[in-house]
């Protein structure tokens, strides 16, 4: 396969709903999406990350320097060539997985567009649909986020996320257990939050039945999880600490987390996800696939990878009202709290030409082959 044309589209898509977390508020999501062409098919991709680097180092900016500068030269210098010969072509090139992972996802589209293969063949998918579950962010009041849950499980979620910081932790746990009962799969997202100190507090949680709390402390504070473990009887789930497959055997051999979050591009792409899928199902950890707000083109790769037999517990792929009145593929929706895998080739969904025009700030060519 050869790359003829890779472009950037900037694209801006209003939230339902403002949506907060303990590192920051967003109403919009603000990202791009690369289209590759190459001589077999195209491939389309979204960036996972914001406009600024609050969840991680890398920001939208970051990410199309990168891309521009460093990663797609490398690529395209390799002429022919597959989706796995773009992670080794870059490896040089330190850290910048979103970046990474938005190219080689792209580029795999395209490579399975040119098969007819669908993503969730490519992965080793074993469902045709995977349960979802819902990434509630914190509000102003416990009784508005009664509200939001109760919507929420009345549309068919099957599980809750409750984000959580300081001062918003123990009472609404509380609150949601008690209006919805023990049955109901509820676990927190501390983004980083607290720190060991906290950890007599965060005991508090255990009396509440919550399937893991993930990533209470700093994203490079393996010995802290490590130590909070022994701590708490609410597993800990690892997101923002897990990089690559080599340190997710880290994580579960420090005892640093029982459950891992995974997020492929936060992981460097698909490939290393599945890698992190297999080296935790090797050691009997379970996985779920997390979220970055994606719009349909982003989802549908990452319901590919949630239909894995390691991703035994739902993730925070949500149907696209959950996110957006207009999303930018045909709606994902809730069918008895569940999402279909896409089985069409490639990721399985592609962009509405009207809705992508409608969210599109600015077009620019990253690489424009002169043969
Ligand atoms: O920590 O999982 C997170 C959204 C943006 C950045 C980080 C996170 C999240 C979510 C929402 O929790 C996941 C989603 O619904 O896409
Ligand atoms: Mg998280």
């Amino acid at each position: 396969m050869k790359i003829e044309r890779i472009e950037l589209i900037h694209v801006r898509l209003p939230l339902v709903g403002a949506f907060r977390t303990s590192f920051g508020t967003d109403v919009e999501r603000d990202t791009f999406l690369l289209r590759v062409v190459t001589d077999a098919a195209e491939g389309w991709a979204e960036f996972a990350g914001d406009p600024q680097p609050l969840y991680c180092a890398e920001f939208a900016a970051s990410a199309e320097l990168t891309l521009r500068d460093h990663l797609i030269p490398r690529v395209t210098a390799l002429g022919q060539m597959t989706a796995a010969s773009v992670a080794p072509a870059v490896a040089q090139i330190k850290g910048h997985r979103l970046a990474k992972a938005v190219l080689e996802t792209a580029i795999l589209d395209a490579e399975l567009r040119g098969y007819g293969m669908s993503l969730a063949t490519c992965l080793g998918a074993v469902r045709d649909r995977v349960p979802a579950g819902v990434s509630v962010g914190i509000m102003d009041s416990i009784p508005k986020l009664l509200r939001s849950v109760a919507d929420y499980l009345a549309e068919g979620y099957l599980r809750i996320k409750l984000k959580i910081e300081p001062g918003w932790d123990i009472a609404p746990v509380r609150a949601v257990r008690k209006e919805f009962g023990d049955g109901l799969m509820l676990q927190v997202d501390a983004n980083t939050a607290y720190s060991l100190t906290d950890a007599e507090h965060l005991r508090c949680l255990d009396e509440y039945g919550l399937v893991l709390i993930e990533q209470p402390l700093g994203e490079d504070d393996l010995r802290g999880h490590a130590m909070l473990a022994t701590r708490l009887q609410t597993p800990i789930c690892l997101d923002e600490s897990i990089t690559s497959a080599r340190d997710t055997a880290t994580a579960i051999a420090l005892g640093s987390c029982q459950i891992v979050n995974v997020k492929p591009a936060r992981v460097g792409g698909y490939l290393e996800a599945r890698r992190i899928h297999d080296v935790a199902a090797a050691n009997g950890v379970p996985v779920w696939c997390g979220g970055m707000l994606e719009t349909g083109i982003g989802r549908a790769a990452n319901l590919a990878l949630a239909a894995l037999p390691g991703f035994t517990l739902p993730g925070d792929t949500s149907a696209s009202d959950r996110y957006y009145a207009e999303d930018l593929t045909a709606p994902f929706e809730l069918e008895d709290g569940y999402l279909p895998v896409p089985s069409g080739p490639g990721i399985g969904v592609s962009v509405l030409p009207e809705a992508l025009r409608h969210a599109t700030v600015a077009h620019r060519d990253l690489f424009v082959s002169r043969t």
